[in-house]
């Protein structure tokens, strides 16, 4: 059907005609029916080769920066929400980071979950060199209470940069859990990382190099295993909505490197944000900006 601009769901048909010219509209609805979907390569928008270089790139980071300057890293690999190394502020090392946040699909994607004012929540890649345990099931939503508010408040689109499947320490996804409204409880572990949970309830995604995986923030997730040799890591874009502080603090990334991504790339990292004003106060600009998500979840 044609989309109008109706306005009961301002916000919505921008991003849903976008979707439905860059061929989405079934990863919506694998989005709505199951928590989440797998955008192939092929559609993933980017020019040719992007995420090999990508790959390329995040390797020489892990090749590069000292391990232990990321305080997670200090800690043994139980005591972190995640296991293996992960690789914070992305976007300030080169400006391949900025692109592929700035994707087409990818925000799309972004601005479909989270609403018009959607914001860059963090970049990160996960790493893992080698055999590696399991990350406990765990839904994204960091520090929200349950109930979770039906429409999530964050959400992850990432750029998987490796093969992924069960031997590589795939993610594993509970279809319908972003249903649920709630964080799994420590006894929602799967049997194949010594918890209760049928390990049949938990769905290994198999991608491919170039694949974009995206889930809201409700869904439950968690990763197999790793018994490969190698590298296998994927970057996590994710976004938050207008009210939501952002993971990382981009204050500290120049001018000059966030102009790599324009205007909107400067919004989606915290240059408009409406919060964080002193004394002279909010701009009346930046708060009239979010004030279509007062009316509906697609604002
Ligand atoms: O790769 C991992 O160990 C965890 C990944 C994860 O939880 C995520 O991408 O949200
Ligand atoms: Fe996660």
């Amino acid at each position: 059907m044609e989309i109008g601009n109706w306005k009961s769901v301002a916000g919505m048909a921008e991003t849903y005609r976008a979707a439905r010219e860059l061929g989405l509209e079934t990863n919506i609805a694998e989005l709505e029916a199951f928590g989440f979907t797998i955008i192939p390569p092929e559609k993933n928008g980017a020019p040719k080769g992007f995420a090999e270089r990508l790959y390329e790139k995040v390797l020489d980071i892990a090749k590069n920066e000292d391990e232990l300057a990321v305080e997670l890293n200090t800690h043994t690999d139980a005591e972190k929400p995640a296991y293996g190394r992960q690789i914070f502020h992305l976007i300030e090392r080169d400006p391949m980071f900025i692109d592929a946040v700035m994707n087409p699909v990818v925000r799309t994607m972004g601005a479909y979950l989270m609403g018009q004012s959607y914001r860059l929540f963090s970049m990160v890649a996960f790493y893992k060199d080698g055999p590696a345990r399991c990350t406990g099931m765990h839904c994204d939503c960091v520090g929200v209470p349950t109930p979770l508010p039906v429409y999530s408040t964050m959400c992850n689109v990432s750029w998987i940069l490796t093969p992924y499947k069960e031997e590589t320490g795939t993610l594993g996804m509970v279809p319908g859990s972003h249903r649920l409204c709630r964080h799994p409880t420590q006894f929602e572990q799967p049997k194949f990382m010594g918890g209760l949970m049928e390990d049949d309830l938990v769905v290994p995604i198999r991608a491919e190099p170039g694949s974009l995986v995206v889930f809201p923030g409700n869904t439950w997730h968690c990763t197999y295993p790793k018994t490969s040799a190698g590298v296998r890591t994927h970057i996590v874009t994710a976004f938050g909505r207008n009210f939501v502080a952002s993971g990382e603090d981009y204050s500290d990334v120049p001018d000059s490197v966030i102009a790599h991504g324009g205007a909107e790339f400067a919004r989606l990292v915290g240059r408009r944000n409406w919060q964080g004003y002193g004394r002279a106060g909010p701009k009346l600009e930046d708060i009239g900006a979010v004030r279509a998500a007062y009316q509906t979840q697609y604002g």
